[in-house]
């Protein structure tokens, strides 16, 4: 996970240029860096408990503003209905982002508004990241209406500039799954 972090981080931001060097010679010795970056594992079903990864700007599609490398709804998490679900949200970059989750809305809205589940937003409505690694913020809710909704960042500008992807619930689903459209 960490040697995403960095790949990604120090390849695009000047402030991560240092910390991408600091963390090169270890890399280095093991030839992680003639690999390319795997995608992490975003989404994983435990029982009744769905893990989430979200990270903001994890890479330049969109100009980083992406969950997960995906925009414009083109990520699609699917959990099963009544599951828990635990999200892990991180910032991957300098400009502050949020997690929404919310009632699909057309047209998009300008800011973040009440969640569609009672918890589904991350803690801070503008999050930075910590240094010198970004430092993740957990939240969690229970899935408990079907349907189709948004996540969005809810930073004023950043859904209606694209930051957004869809959230399925499914009374059909026996584990979560993400496809990217
Ligand atoms: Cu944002």
């Amino acid at each position: 996970m960490r040697f995403n972090t960095w790949m990604t981080t120090g390849g695009r931001l000047a402030g991560g240029l240092a910390l991408g060097a600091a963390l090169l010679s270890p890399a280095a010795l093991t030839g992680a860096t003639t690999r390319p970056a795997a995608a992490p594992v975003w989404v994983t079903t435990t029982g009744k408990v769905v893990h989430l990864t979200l990270i903001a700007g994890w890479n330049t599609t969109n100009a980083g503003f992406n969950f997960d490398g995906a925009a414009h709804g083109q990520m699609v998490v699917t959990v099963p209905l009544g599951d828990n679900v635990v999200v892990t949200f991180k910032n991957n970059v300098a400009t502050p982002h949020n997690v929404d989750i919310i009632p699909y809305t057309q047209p998009l809205p300008g800011h973040g508004v009440q969640p569609a589940f009672s918890g589904a937003n991350s803690p801070l409505p503008q999050f930075r990241p910590g240094a010198p690694a970004p430092k993740p913020q957990t939240f969690s809710f229970v899935a408990n209406k079907a349907g189709t909704y948004m996540i969005i960042c809810g930073v004023p500008g950043h859904a209606l500039a694209g930051m957004w992807d869809t959230f399925v619930v499914s009374p059909t689903a026996k584990v979560a799954s993400i496809t990217f459209t």
